[in-house]
């Protein structure tokens, strides 16, 4: 009977661990920090220039004024807006260059875009 209060504690515990516990069950989690509108406006920066192919989460923050998206293997965020961050996983089957974009009209045209290389 006084037990009941001590179960309740580990109860919460064993609900964060398996929150967290899918994410170390893939062989190699790759997370790419992608940062829009820094250092200008109209450009990325991502933490990493190339990755190894399989799954990588990309964990896109909008630091710039205005809107901005990621796009990439076929994947794209939301419209972020400023202050605003979305994580997006994308399956790369084979190595090879892969181009970023954001889709906001005239954005990449504006140097809003990059290549990730995966090896
Ligand atoms: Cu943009």
């Amino acid at each position: 009977m006084s037990g009941k209060g001590l179960i309740a504690v580990p109860a919460s515990i064993a609900v964060a661990l398996a929150i967290v516990l899918p994410a170390s069950g893939a062989s190699t989690a790759t997370v790419v920090n992608v940062t829009a509108g820094k250092p200008s406006e109209l450009k990325f920066t991502l933490s990493k220039k190339s990755v190894a192919k399989g799954v990588v989460t990309f964990k896109v923050t909008n630091k710039g004024m205005i809107e901005h998206d990621f796009k990439i293997g076929g994947k794209a965020t939301k419209k972020l807006k400023a202050g605003q961050s979305q994580t997006l996983k994308v399956t790369f089957k084979k190595a090879g260059k892969f181009p970023y974009i954001c889709t906001l009209p005239g954005h990449a045209a504006g140097g809003m875009k990059g290549v990730l290389a995966v090896k």
